[in-house]
């Protein structure tokens, strides 16, 4: 028996006494590093007829011990992969639609089975749509910084305002974008998000949705508002909740109205969401101001119409009373799970 067969025998033996792949694989390691390298070593002082002949045996049994090596570690891989195939599988977790969302949509479907159209329009505004067409008073308030979030241009000031851009306050710009394209009678929604530059407690956030109504005609009154509303609530709430009418100001209608809804948080008792008065104010409104009917090229002798801005939020907050408004902006699953 050669030198090489002996070593190729222990080899064996080694191997086969070890169950794990991963001291299999450290037998073989040992074998090219240390057995087979002293082997090489030991060549130079053979003739060279010995030489070839163990030379060619040694590099045979090396890859011998190579081929066990790679097949150990294989075994190894495979062992600290191992997968129970009979367990059960985990279930992926499913999202669904935020509570505003879902709410957007209901509503959606109350304004669309009294015949309204639904459309959109750009959060990125322009400070003539957003003010200067809906008829605000170039030096009103509400255009100050500390009111509306403006985007920062270069010589701004040098701009007109029909390139001087600010996240919009309300939905109502695209009353004007609206009708400036289209001859009347409009029915149309505009559900979508709105920005202000707020101070936020649990009834404001700074940015929050609103749920724009226009409707443009011949012969349109405050009844018909009335009557839109009232169906609207009654079939958003499916029950008895009060709403009152205050008179109010906003530049592009006249006369104009709040709308509150009595609060359900404290059933009109008072209490921090509704500010103590037992009411919450969830829209303006009022009848078109012909000035914005000019500004959008319809003619204000000929037709009329109510326009109405819902505040979505707050009616959220009434339906699933909701102690702070800014919950629903928190992304906290344990607070949006529960609807
Ligand atoms: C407006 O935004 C008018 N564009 C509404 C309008 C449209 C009037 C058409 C007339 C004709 P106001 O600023 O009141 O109005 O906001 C409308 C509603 O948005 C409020 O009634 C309230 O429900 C909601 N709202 C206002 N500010 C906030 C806020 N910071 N956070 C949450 N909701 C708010």
């Amino acid at each position: 028996m050669t030198d090489i067969a002996r070593l190729k025998d222990k080899f064996l033996k080694e191997l086969k006494k070890e169950k794990s792949p991963e001291k299999r694989r450290k037998i073989c390691k040992k074998y090219i590093e240390e057995e087979l390298s002293s082997v090489f070593c030991s060549l130079k002082d053979l003739s060279s007829k010995e030489r070839a002949k163990v030379g060619e045996k040694a590099n045979e049994f090396r890859k011998f011990v190579l081929e066990q090596m790679s097949s150990a570690k294989g075994e190894a891989k495979e062992e600290k992969e191992w997968i129970d195939i009979t367990l059960p599988g985990e279930e992926p977790e499913l999202g669904s639609s935020h509570p505003l969302t879902k709410l957007q949509l209901r509503c959606k479907d109350i304004f669309l089975r009294m015949g309204f159209i639904s459309v959109e329009g750009p959060e990125l505004e322009n400070e003539w749509y957003n003010f200067d067409a809906l008829n605000f008073a170039k030096d009103h308030p509400v255009r100050e910084m500390q009111d509306t979030l403006f985007v920062k241009q270069e010589k701004r000031s040098a701009l007109p305002s029909e390139k001087k851009l600010l996240m919009r306050t309300h939905t109502s710009p695209v009353q004007v974008r609206y009708m400036e394209k289209r001859r009347p009678p409009f029915r149309i929604i505009v559900p979508g998000r709105v920005f202000r530059n707020e101070a936020t407690d649990s009834s404001h956030e700074i940015n929050f949705y609103q749920l724009e109504g226009l409707m443009v005609g011949e012969g349109v009154s405050v009844a018909n508002f009335k009557a839109v509303i009232s169906f609207f609530f009654r079939e958003l709430f499916k029950s008895d909740v009060d709403i009152r009418l205050r008179p109010s100001f906003f530049p592009f209608t006249e006369p104009s109205f709040e709308v509150d809804v009595s609060c359900s948080l404290c059933g009109k008792k008072g209490c921090s969401v509704c500010g103590k008065t037992g009411w919450l104010e969830v829209m303006g409104a009022g009848m078109v101001h012909p000035n914005v009917l000019e500004s959008a090229k319809v003619d204000p002798e000929k037709f009329n119409g109510f326009a109405f801005g819902l505040g979505l939020d707050r009616i959220a907050i009434i339906e699933h009373k909701v102690s702070d408004i800014r919950l629903f902006y928190s992304g906290d699953l344990r607070f949006l799970k529960q609807f």
